[in-house]
């Protein structure tokens, strides 16, 4: 069949849109519809060349949420017309790492997903007779796509694809990070470095599971309205005082119980951590540094207590825990209506990575 899609032909040039041929599902695979598809700062990273894993031309967009078309020989879990998040972080249940349950990181289709094929280690996406890349194994820019079955989320049918679309990524990142990978309790005090569109989930977690101090860090003084409306209850901005991490501890009598950087900047992810409380302070790395870059501490700030940790897609296990974030959602327990600040039609995509280049997007949401 054929799909509408934006293509990266390389990096740091524009997306083009156009009608690309695509290959029905083999064994174990599915033939999804993208309904919609949010614009994250990911994208940019691969479209902007700074990922060194990123390859061309490839079909990005990893945000989506749709519904199923077709699936291929011995699919069970999904069936014609469920509605389905695709997951960049897939859920085999039976490799090490899913049943190790110590980490979310399945990587039962790993190396393929990687250089951007499926499983199979073919593209089921062509153009003129010549493949084009998958990306994190989702491609949501494109209107079909075509996943393992691993890699699908099912989600209820009364859920809007407009906003669950950001459930596939940002949403589930920030709010996982608190809920999954730190185990926020109630009444601790939380950092959040960057008030993006991840950030500003961490924070709307961090008040759900009853967070003190939510103290939001931002260079930007636009994103303090919003993160206030999302929990936050102090603001600082690093230009306006004299030293950050010393303003944090004086803010929460010693240290942060928990800090997250969700910029991807590592003179921030020390901040972050040196923010933290001795003896139990907890910072989490979010945030996607460039290639190449390293992250550096005093040793006896990890002797004293604090401890580094990371978190991908929130911790979350994509197909067990995404559709209880949709419920959440569904039950006005988290806000993502107030965060998606722009919609457009795929072929002014682009517009769309230069709102949040400027700071003027939280997420803009591509409508098919
Ligand atoms: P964003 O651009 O929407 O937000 C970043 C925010 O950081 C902006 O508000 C900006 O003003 C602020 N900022 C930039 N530099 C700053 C500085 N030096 N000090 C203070 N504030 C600063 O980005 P986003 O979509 O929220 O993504 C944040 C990061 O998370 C990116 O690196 C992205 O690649 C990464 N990410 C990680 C995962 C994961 O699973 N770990 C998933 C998605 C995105
Ligand atoms: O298992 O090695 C692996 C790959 C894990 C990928 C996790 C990606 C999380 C960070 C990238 C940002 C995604 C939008
Ligand atoms: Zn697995």
């Amino acid at each position: 069949m054929k799909t509408r899609a934006a293509i990266a032909w390389k990096a740091g040039e524009p997306l083009q849109i156009a009608e690309v041929d695509l290959e029905g599902p083999r064994a174990g695979e599915v033939l999804v519809e993208i309904k919609a598809t949010g614009i994250c700062h990911t994208d940019w990273y691969t479209l902007s060349g700074a990922d060194p894993e990123g390859i061309f031309p490839a079909i990005l967009g990893h945000e989506g949420a749709g519904i199923v078309l077709e699936t291929g020989p011995g699919v069970t879990s999904v069936k014609r017309d469920d509605h389905v998040i695709p997951l960049y972080t897939p859920e085999c249940r039976q490799c090490k790492f899913c049943l190790s349950r110590k980490t979310n990181l399945c990587q039962a289709i790993r190396s393929t997903q990687g250089r951007g094929l499926m499983p199979d280690a073919t593209s089921r996406f062509l153009l003129d007779g010549k493949p084009i890349y998958h990306y994190m194994g989702t491609s949501t820019f494109s209107n079909y796509i075509v996943v393992p079955e691993i890699a699908l989320a099912k989600i209820r049918a009364d859920a809007p694809f407009d906003k669950t679309c950001y459930i596939g990524c940002g949403v589930t990142t920030g709010v996982g990070a608190v809920i999954f990978t730190a185990k926020v309790e109630a009444g601790a005090n939380v950092v959040v470095f960057g008030l993006g569109g991840i950030g500003l989930n961490v924070i709307q977690a961090a008040r759900m599971v009853g967070a003190d101090k939510i103290i939001g860090v931002d260079l930007n003084p636009g994103r303090e309205e919003m993160a206030r409306k999302f929990g936050m209850t102090h603001f600082v901005n690093p230009k306006n005082v004299e030293n950050v991490v010393d303003t944090i501890v004086q803010l929460t009598d010693g240290g942060a119980d928990y800090a997250f950087e969700c910029i991807g900047n590592v003179q921030t992810m020390r901040q972050a951590l040196e923010c933290c409380h001795k003896g139990w302070g907890q910072s989490i790395i979010i945030g996607v540094a460039e290639a190449g870059k390293e992250i550096a501490t005093r040793p006896f700030q990890l002797v004293t207590g604090r401890v580094w940790k990371g978190s991908a897609f929130g911790g979350a296990r994509g197909r067990t825990d995404v559709p209880k974030i949709v419920d959440w959602y569904m039950e006005n327990k988290i806000n993502i209506d107030d965060l998606i600040t722009h919609t457009l039609p795929l072929d002014r995509i682009n517009e769309g990575f230069e709102l949040m280049k400027s700071g003027q997007s939280i997420r803009s949401v591509v409508i098919y």
